[in-house]
């Protein structure tokens, strides 16, 4: 009697289990635009371009040194905008404002 009350409680944990784990595994895409002061040139946007793409998450990044911006599309949770403007920044750049847009799907 006591190990079927233990199957009927294990049984619940497995499920209740397997619904965090799939409410976590739900991500979403995100993109965001980084306002980036000290790019001078080519090579500049495409340092920070490779950094943005290095990171495990990022699908997507791109910098444009002539208007002073970067952009990276990243899957959320799992990145961070802060976390993209710290390589930016890592790099020697200054990273002076980002706006995120999550896109559905
Ligand atoms: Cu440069």
């Amino acid at each position: 009697m006591k190990t079927s009350v233990d199957r009927v409680v294990l049984g619940i944990l497995v499920v209740i289990v397997a619904m965090v784990t799939a409410g976590c595994s739900r991500s979403t895409t995100v993109h965001a635009s980084f306002t980036v002061e000290g790019m001078h040139c080519e090579s500049c946007s495409s340092a920070i371009t490779e950094a943005l793409e290095k990171v495990e998450g990022v699908t997507d990044a791109s910098a444009d040194h002539a208007k002073g911006f970067a952009k990276a599309s990243f899957q959320s949770p799992g990145v961070s905008p802060e976390q993209l403007a710290a390589e930016i920044e890592g790099l020697g750049y200054t990273v002076t404002a980002f706006e995120t847009t999550p896109v559905e799907g």
